[in-house]
This record gives structure tokens, C-alpha cells and sequence, in this order.
């Protein structure tokens, strides 16, 4: 596109003339911004279009991932680097004195997810781009991405992130391309030439409006799409309201709860918020979604009955389950199809994926609820649940309790679990040992009945926003030191291994880390005033606040490490910089008393000059994708230590191992695949075993009090919490106290001597400075396999059946 700097100065200084009236000199950073996004999407708009083309005209089958959540983050940098122009534009800007990070940070984070869930999606997002396949995206335009944490005194306080409030560079509205969506009303049938042809009386019509995002694949020339629905006012609804009714005020009201759907992300994370508003959402999406589908399909192909050839469908756990019942009721109502058509076609379209076996976060809506919002889509699901009940009954006579455990509406409720079980062709979890407790126990009734639906894919991440982008220094040395093959193929990252007894590159490893820590540290003390030791043991904690990822079993071992300290200050030790960050759920109570808990922790230890800056704590505010990229590539230790089990997969161990960290950890999720990978020798693994947390909870438990009073350690420890010893109201942390000493769900004390041990293990190991970075390149050497392109392909070829559809050379790179 451009031949030289010239071209793409005049270029540059022309978008910002023409967008914003201004010259280079009078250009505020995100009026610069806000041009280099629109000279990407015109550079990608063809490829864009030609993508579509080539998906139409080749007749290849079409993948759609529905995901109430897509974490994507910031989208210049990564969009740069995949079309292959970022370090020359970025030379060219500096050219003109602008700092292309710097511009990078103006861009706000599309924080359109709570966590994992979300980001998994946004990584497959690049992944299916990268590998050239026709997948999509379909989710909700969300006005108010996830909450901005700020925190004040210590807590937690939430703030609206009005994400959109200055425009997204990035999305297309296509008002032409949307389509209305029903809810409420009364639904009636009547025969009609011996067919039964319902009818929807009443409804309240949504109109939902996509907002398309492209996806640009890496060096490829594929531009894929991420549609989102927004929810709006059908015009005519309003006018008719507002003018013939003659009630201005109350179709104001009128359009403010229609838009009320696409407000806000629900800010819970593994716990599900049984919000009518929030059922209004999910059907809001999968309606969208496949009227959109089967619309364009119907445009190209001839008979629908083709539809599961041509289209599968992923529900990103059950959020989006309705997509069962919707595309029965659109094969039927509107496409004519008898039952059993639809039902084959149905079932053999879409997959689902499960990400947690919490009980708290498996979805339930009640019938009544669902009945009044959704009529012709419960009547659906009462006749799927009917048929599936007398199905089990003719394999399992008698047996009622099992067919009670299977059924998709019971006790007055609807197990979206169950009909996305029964719905769906194939059933996957999210690492081995998810998928191996989803057959055995939590699904143990279903694998029972359709063994060959189920299957494991276990997680990944993309390198190129995790290692590429995130960690350029790194990125370079390992390109240099085996080839660019490795942004291809990143299994192709274990020929580093090579490098094992070379002092030389494990020098430049070193080195890389250290200047990313002292880059961290500079950040930190610019924004905080903190100065923290950029040789000290940069120690890691960082996701959602949530007991069973047990960041209070950290804080408890930092009150102690801190105790002893000052008992004793010569004690030796590394010093350590431990470092956290992540959301607690506005509502979760005993997560805010965390945070609390830390903040409180690092305003006793980092003002304390008596340890001699031998430890400091940071609890970093606001977590999100782009604070996430600057952490994974300072850390020196990755702590992933959730009660075995507890955790599906987890995504964050994978980025840190990608740059060179190493996990101290419990067996559980990815964990145990990483273990797998490094061995021993790379990891540090502590703690109770998923069989044996398993096998306490099948026996109500332990029993924490006798452990609290045979251990003497244990006991002066949590006192510390409720003894007035911390400089807060005595009752403060009397609810975390409670909670282990009473029940402790999540094995915080039992697996605590054990996680002390792991982390003086640490201590040890990074004494040795060349172990130490023998342990880190293992780790990236290692880290191919969680390569979302892995997962991806596994996905494509294992469930979807989707091929690579090549689409030329359209993005000529440099
Ligand atoms: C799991 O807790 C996993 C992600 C992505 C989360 C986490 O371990 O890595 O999914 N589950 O698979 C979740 O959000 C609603 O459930």
C-alpha cells in the first residue's frame, strides 16, 4: 500500500486533515489514533470483502462461536502485527515523532468479558483467522464492558466502563442486515393443511443491529468477522407510541427498556445470575444469531435440510444453549420442516463446550419465567424434554431416579446443562482432567447414555498477542535463534531446547526479563509511587478474585513470610515482589474482603523499613487484557494454585509459561498438562490431588477446627487476621477467619504447609541463577502445545469438520 515513508506520511497527515481538521502539530494522540485505525481498515476492507466472497462462492462449511462474552481487548497493535506492518509503521511514526505505543494506549479495552471464558474466545477468534478457516464470532455489543475497578481505602470500588463513549474504530454498523427478535406475547397454533402453523401474538419485537468487527488473520489475507448485536427500538413501535398514542414520556421508557438488553455485561464470573434480564440477553443472541445464519444461507444454498453440512454452531458453555430451541423453532415455524427434521438438523449442527463443574455456575431458569418471556421456545424445549424422558425410559426402565438426574426440566427449573447435552453433537471440556470429571462425575449419567458426544480440547492462547506482541524482546531472540517458523507452527518453539547448555542464550534470557521487570517496575512507580526491586523474585497472582483460586491462601503465607521477617530480619530469603491483580464480582462479599486483605497486607509490608525492602506486595487496580500484557512478560513465578478440581483449564498459566515463568501450582486444569510437558524438574507442584478433594467433599468435608488446633503455626497465623495486629477494625477480617476456621470448602489450610514448602522450594531454585533460566526456557520451549492454533485445529478437524479455505494474496506484506 505504501511504497515508502512518504507515501505514508502524506497518507497519515491526509486521514488526520480529513477526520479531524487538524495538522500534525495540533493532533492530540487520539485524534493520531484514531486515523492510524481508519488507514488499517481501509488497508484490510478488501481482503475483507474478498473473504466473504470466497466463503460464499466456495460453498465451504461456515463455523459460528456463540459467546455471550468476547474478551478481545486492545485492537491496533495486534491488527499491525497481523497484517505484518507494525515495525515498519512504527518506524515510519517515529519518524514523524510519534511513539506507536503510545498511540496504542489510547485505544480502550473492549472489556466485553469477566475472564477466562471470554478471552478463550477472543484467542480462538485470531487462531481460526490465522489458520485460514471460515469461523465467526457472535456475541453482544455490550454499551458497558465489564466495571472499572478503582480502588479507594483499600476496597474495591466499581465504576461503568462507557468503552464506546468516544466510538469504536473497529466496528461497522449494518443496519441493513438486522433483524427483529420476540419476546412475550401468546403463541396459538391451528392446523393448516394437516400441518400445525403457529402463531405469536403480542410479542414485544426487538429490533437487533450488528455491529460487524473484522478479524484479521496472520500474514494471510483472511479477514473473518466478529458480529455483535445491538438491541434497539423498532421504529415504527416507537412512532406508534409516541405519536398516535400521544404519550411522548412513555415511549421514551418504551425504548430505554428495549435498549436496556445490550447495556451491560453481567459481571459475575463462574456464577450465574438468574436475572430475567440476563435470560432476555441469551435469547437475544442466539435469535440474532441464527436468524442471520440461515438467512445468508438460505441466499446461497438451496435446501435447508443441507443446513448441518454446511454450518455448525459452537455455544461457548450454555449461555447461548437456546440456540437449540430457536433453531428448532425457525426450521419449523418458518422454514416448514416437520419435528424430526429439525431435530436431526439440530442436533447435528451444534457443539458445546463446558467450562466448570461449579455448582454455583450452572445455569437454571425457572419454568415460569421462561414460559412468560419465551413462549413458543419453552413449548419447544417441553416437547425436546418429553421425548428425551421416554427415550431414557425405554433404555433405563424403572430406573427414575437416573432419568430425574437427566432431565432437561425438572423441579419447576430448566437445566440449560442437560438440553445443551441433549442438543448438541459433541460435548467437550476444557483440559484433560475437566473432561475426565465431566465423564465420571458431573456428567457421569449422560457420558453413560451418548459416550461418543463427549471429548476434550484442552485450552489455549495465541502467541502472537501473548508472546509476539506482548514480548517483543523475547519474540526477537527466539527468531533469531531458530527461525520465524515458530509464529507458524509454535510446537515449533521446542527446538529451543537446544539452547539448554548455552550460556550465551540463557545470558539473553536473563537479560530479556530483566529489562522487561525494570520496565514493570518503572510503570509501577510512575503510576503507584511504589518503587519495588527489579532483582527481586517477581511473584505473580493474577485473575479473577474467587475462594477457590485461594488468593487468600497467598496473602495468609505473605502475612507469615512478613511475621517471621520481622521476628527475625536477617532471615535469608530472595527478596520477593508479590503481585496481584484481578475483579472480585460486585456482589461476592468474602472475594471484596480479599482484596481488602491484600491492600492491607501491602500497606503494612511496603511501608515497613524495617525488612529492609526484603518483600513488597502490589495489588494493581483494574485488571484487563492490556495490563495483562505488560505483566505475563515481567514474571518470575506463576502462581496457579486453585483447590484441585476447581479450576477447568485456567489460560493465564499458559501465558506465563509462554514467557519464560514458572508455575508453582496445584494439580489441577492445564496444570497438570503443563506438568506434563516441562516435568518436574520446571514446575513446582504442591498440594491435595483432584481424587483426594473429590473423595473429602464425598465425605462432608474435613475438619479445619482440629487442623487450626493441632497446629500451632496455623493458629497464631489466623490469629493475626482477628487480634487487632492489622490496622484495621478488629471485625474486619473476622468473615475470612470464620470461613476457614468453620468450613474452609477449598482446602486453604489443608493444603497449606504443602504450598509454604512449594514456595521456600522457589526460594531455593532461584538462588541458582543458571537453573533458574534453564527452568524458563523449558517453560517457553514448552509452551507450543498451548498454542490456541492447537486447540483451534483440534476443534476444526475434530468437532467442526471445517477446512482452511486459502484466500490469496490480497494483504501483500512489506
Ligand atoms: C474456567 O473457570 C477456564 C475458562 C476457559 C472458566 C477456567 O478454568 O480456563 O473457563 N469457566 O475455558 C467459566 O468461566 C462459566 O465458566
Amino acid at each position: 500500500m505504501f511504497t515508502d515513508w512518504q507515501a505514508f506520511r502524506a497518507a497519515f497527515l491526509n486521514q488526520l486533515q480529513s477526520m479531524h481538521g487538524k495538522s500534525l502539530e495540533e493532533a492530540s494522540p487520539e485524534d493520531k489514533y484514531t486515523a492510524l485505525a481508519v488507514m488499517v481498515r481501509e488497508y484490510i476492507s478488501n481482503a475483507w470483502v474478498q473473504t466473504n466472497k470466497h466463503y460464499e462462492n466456495k460453498g465451504e462449511k461456515q463455523v459460528y462461536y456463540f459467546s455471550i462474552e468476547f474478551l478481545i481487548g486492545r485492537l491496533l497493535g495486534a491488527n499491525l502485527l497481523n497484517i505484518g506492518v507494525r515495525s515498519e509503521w512504527e518506524k515510519w511514526l517515529a519518524e514523524l515523532g510519534i511513539d506507536l505505543n503510545q498511540l496504542e494506549n489510547e485505544e480502550p479495552d473492549a472489556g466485553l468479558g469477566n475472564g477466562g471464558l471470554g478471552r478463550l474466545a477472543a484467542c480462538f477468534l485470531d487462531s481460526m483467522a490465522s489458520l485460514q478457516l471460515p469461523c465467526h464470532g457472535c456475541g453482544i455489543r455490550y454499551k458497558y464492558g465489564l466495571f472499572e475497578q478503582k480502588i479507594l481505602d483499600g476496597y474495591q470500588v466499581e465504576h461503568p466502563d462507557n468503552w464506546l463513549k468516544n466510538g469504536c474504530m473497529w466496528e461497522i454498523r449494518k443496519f441493513d442486515k438486522a433483524v427483529q427478535v420476540k419476546f412475550g406475547g401468546t403463541v396459538w397454533s391451528e392446523e393448516k393443511n394437516g400441518k400445525l402453523v403457529f402463531h405469536h401474538d403480542n410479542a414485544q419485537t426487538v429490533l437487533a443491529v450488528p455491529y460487524d468487527i473484522p478479524v484479521i488473520g496472520y500474514q494471510n489475507s483472511t479477514v473473518n468477522t466478529l458480529r455483535l448485536w445491538s438491541a434497539e427500538t423498532v421504529q415504527e413501535d416507537f412512532d406508534l407510541l409516541a405519536f398516535n398514542q400521544g404519550n411522548y414520556v412513555k415511549a421514551v421508557e418504551y425504548k430505554y427498556s428495549i435498549e436496556s438488553i445490550s447495556e451491560i455485561l453481567y459481571p459475575d464470573d463462574s456464577h450465574y445470575e438468574g436475572r430475567v434480564l440476563r435470560l432476555k440477553q441469551q435469547y437475544f443472541l442466539v435469535s440474532a444469531g441464527l436468524q442471520s445464519i440461515v438467512r445468508r444461507f438460505k441466499k446461497k444454498h438451496g435446501s435447508i435440510l443441507d443446513f448441518a453440512e454446511k454450518i455448525s454452531i459452537h455455544i461457548n458453555d450454555t449461555h447461548p444453549a437456546m440456540a437449540i430451541p430457536e433453531l428448532m423453532r425457525i426450521l419449523m415455524d418458518e422454514e416448514g420442516l416437520s419435528w424430526n427434521e429439525a431435530w436431526q438438523i439440530t442436533k447435528n449442527t451444534i457443539a458445546y463446550t463446558n467450562h466448570t463443574i461449579l455448582p454455583e455456575a450452572l445455569e437454571k431458569w425457572p419454568v415460569d419465567i421462561m414460559k412468560s418471556l419465551l413462549p413458543r421456545i419453552f413449548m419447544i424445549i417441553e416437547e425436546l424434554n418429553k421425548q428425551f424422558c421416554s427415550h431414557l425410559w425405554s433404555h433405563y426402565p424403572g430406573d427414575w431416579q437416573r432419568i430425574a438426574s437427566m432431565a432437561i426440566i425438572a423441579d419447576n427449573y430448566v437445566h440449560m446443562a442437560h438440553l445443551a447435552v441433549v442438543g448438541s453433537y459433541s460435548i467437550n471440556g476444557v483440559a484433560k482432567i475437566h473432561t475426565n470429571i465431566l465423564k465420571q462425575d458431573v456428567m457421569k449419567n449422560f457420558y453413560h447414555f451418548y459416550p461418543y458426544k463427549f471429548n476434550n480440547k484442552t485450552n489455549g492462547i495465541t502467541h502472537r498477542r501473548w508472546l509476539l506482541k506482548a514480548n517483543p524482546d523475547l519474540a526477537r531472540l527466539i527468531t533469531n535463534s531458530i527461525s520465524p517458523s515458530w509464529i507458524y507452527y509454535p510446537q515449533y518453539l521446542s527446538t529451543l531446547l537446544r539452547y539448554s547448555e548455552d550460556a550465551a542464550f540463557l545470558e539473553a534470557l536473563d537479560k530479556i526479563k530483566e529489562t522487561n521487570k525494570m520496565n514493570f517496575a518503572n510503570w509501577v512507580h510512575n503510576k503507584y509511587g511504589i518503587t519495588i526491586d527489579g532483582s527481586s523474585i517477581f511473584d505473580v497472582h493474577v485473575k479473577r478474585i474467587h475462594a477457590y483460586k485461594r488468593q487468600l491462601m497467598n496473602a495468609l503465607r505473605i502475612l507469615e513470610l512478613y511475621t517471621r521477617l520481622k521476628e527475625n530480619p536477617n532471615l535469608e530469603m530472595v527478596p520477593r515482589t508479590f503481585i496481584f491483580a484481578g475483579k472480585a464480582a460486585p456482589g461476592y462479599f468474602l472475594a471484596k474482603r480479599v482484596i481488602k486483605l491484600i491492600t492491607t497486607l501491602a500497606a503494612v509490608i511496603n511501608n515497613d523499613s524495617t525488612i529492609q525492602g526484603k518483600m513488597k506486595v502490589l495489588f494493581l487496580e483494574n485488571y484487563s487484557v492490556s495490563l495483562a500484557e505488560m505483566i505475563f512478560p515481567a514474571a518470575d513465578v506463576s502462581e496457579q494454585i486453585s483447590t484441585a478440581s476447581k479450576e477447568a483449564s485456567g489460560t493465564g498459566n499458559m501465558k506465563f509459561m509462554m514467557n519464560g515463568a514458572v508455575t508453582i501450582g496445584t494439580l489441577d486444569g492445564a496444570n497438570i498438562e503443563i506438568h506434563e510437558e516441562v516435568g518436574d524438574d520446571n514446575i513446582v507442584i504442591f498440594g491435595l490431588t483432584a481424587k483426594e478433594v473429590m473423595n473429602y467433599y464425598q465425605n462432608g468435608g474435613y475438619r479445619p477446627w482440629e487442623l487450626v488446633q493441632s497446629d500451632t503455626r496455623l493458629r497464631k497465623l489466623l490469629d493475626q487476621l482477628v487480634n487487632g495486629s492489622l490496622p484495621v477494625p478488629r471485625e474486619e477480617f473476622r468473615v475470612l477467619y470464620d470461613s476457614l476456621v468453620n468450613s474452609d470448602e477449598f482446602f486453604v489450610l489443608k493444603d497449606y504447609a504443602a504450598y509454604v514448602e512449594a514456595q521456600e522450594k522457589i526460594d531455593m531454585l532461584y538462588r541458582d541463577n543458571s537453573r533458574w533460566n534453564k527452568m524458563c526456557l523449558s517453560n517457553i520451549a514448552h509452551s507450543g502445545k498451548f498454542s490456541s492454533d492447537r486447540t483451534i485445529s483440534e476443534y476444526a478437524i475434530g468437532i467442526w469438520k471445517a477446512k482452511p479455505v486459502v484466500i490469496g494474496d490480497i494483504l501483500e506484506p512489506y
